[in-house]
């Protein structure tokens, strides 16, 4: 099984790199944001909360998000393994994932960090929000309060893959093919 957790901050490019490795591994993709879009566009309760904390760039509630990834995880356990992308986002959901995964004996096999400057964050969402139609990209204000929020509950994650030696930085400016071929190195050496 390969679990591999890809990580970074809001437009870093975890939902880009994401397609390209569900495709050339065969892992289930479960991305906590797609998820909570699909609840909103459901209007469900859940997506009628979840959405009053997205369009403020917060997060949505730890049990939240736990939830649904612990109902796709009981749906899946027949795969090749799961990418999640955008998801731990604060360590006590780090610590729920390794119990879930735990009651199917596994665990993550890396945690894959994609580094990218602020200004560069805040560029690309710009970019994305005249297409997207995401209200979370559509000024900068907001983008930089998802990056805030990231920094403060988001980037303590990293440490607790790295105390588990699971943690592999990878430069996440520059072809995004360039940027798939650095992560698919490190997940062959995780792989063995
Ligand atoms: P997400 O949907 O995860 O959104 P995101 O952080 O913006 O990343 P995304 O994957 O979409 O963007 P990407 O970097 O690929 O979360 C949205 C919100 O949901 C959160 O703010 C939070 O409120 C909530 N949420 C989600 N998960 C949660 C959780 N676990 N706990 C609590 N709340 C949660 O790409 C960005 C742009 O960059 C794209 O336009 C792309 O084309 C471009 N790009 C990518 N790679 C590039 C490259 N190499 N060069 C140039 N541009 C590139």
């Amino acid at each position: 099984m390969l679990n591999i957790v890809l990580f970074g901050p809001p437009g870093a490019g975890k939902g880009t790199q994401s397609q390209k490795l569900i495709e050339k591994y065969g892992l289930i993709h479960l991305s906590t944001g797609d998820l909570l879009r699909s609840e909103i566009a459901q209007g469900t309760e859940l997506g009628l909360k979840a959405k009053k904390l997205m369009d403020e760039g917060l997060l949505v509630p730890d049990e939240v998000v736990i939830g649904m990834i612990e109902s796709k995880i009981a749906d899946n356990r027949e795969v090749a393994g799961f990418i999640f992308d955008g998801f731990p986002r604060t360590v006590p959901q780090a610590e729920a994932l390794d119990q879930l995964l735990e009651k199917y004996d596994q665990g993550i096999s890396c945690m894959i960090a994609l580094q990218v400057a602020e200004e560069e964050l805040v560029k690309r969402l710009l970019l994305r929000g005249q297409t997207s139609g995401r209200p979370d990209d559509a000024d900068e204000t907001l983008i930089q309060k998802r990056v805030q929020e990231y920094n403060t509950k988001t980037a303590p994650v990293a440490d607790y893959y790295a105390k588990q030696g699971k943690f592999y930085a990878v430069d996440g400016i520059g072809e995004i093919d360039e940027i798939f071929a650095k992560s698919c190195e490190i997940i062959g050496a995780c792989q063995t």
